[in-house]
């Protein structure tokens, strides 16, 4: 499998699932597993250190709060980290964006959007890291994007259903 998913906590699940929804529309096999900076730090080093030896090509880390994942996994991989930051009940998700979009020059995560839009946007930028080597991806992507298109063409009037 070319993509990891992790997430810092089962309860990030339901907007993660949209990142892993994505990439079964793509094509794309992904592994799915719950890893936690603050309370399982020592899992996470040993995911990000031995990711890419287990194949991966692009890790998307979706974390919500004082959202450290996605940054700590980049900094112990060479790997495309993508960040989702997960939509928090006390900020609504601005502490998650900033805590991994502001990172420090030197180590980049990739960040995108908060929420659910983010998580399936992730999904889907995994899915064009992957197309690049991987004709049936990109094959699957261009599909998409006809029907994407199509479905917006198709019902233009916005009064109707
Ligand atoms: C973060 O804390 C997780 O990514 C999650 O978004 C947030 C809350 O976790 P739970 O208290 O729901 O487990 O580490």
């Amino acid at each position: 499998m070319k993509v990891a998913i992790v997430m810092g906590s089962r309860s990030d699940w339901e907007t993660m699932r949209g990142a892993s929804e994505m990439l079964d529309r793509l094509g794309v096999p992904h592994h799915v597993e719950v890893v936690s900076a603050h309370r399982t730090p020592e899992k996470l080093v040993d995911f990000a250190k031995g990711a890419q030896d287990k194949g991966f090509h692009v890790i998307i880390g979706g974390a919500g709060g004082a959202a450290h994942l996605p940054g700590m996994i980049a900094s112990m991989t060479p790997l495309p980290v993508l960040g989702v930051p997960v939509q928090s009940k006390a900020l609504s998700g601005l502490d998650s964006l900033l805590s991994i979009v502001q990172m420090p020059k030197g180590i980049a995560v990739g960040t995108l959007a908060i929420g659910t839009a983010g998580a399936a946007n992730a999904g889907l930028l995994a899915a064009q890291i992957v197309a690049l080597h991987d004709a049936k991806v990109a094959a699957h992507l261009d599909d998409f994007r006809k029907e994407q298109t199509e479905a917006v063409l198709a019902n233009p009037d916005p009064r109707k259903p």
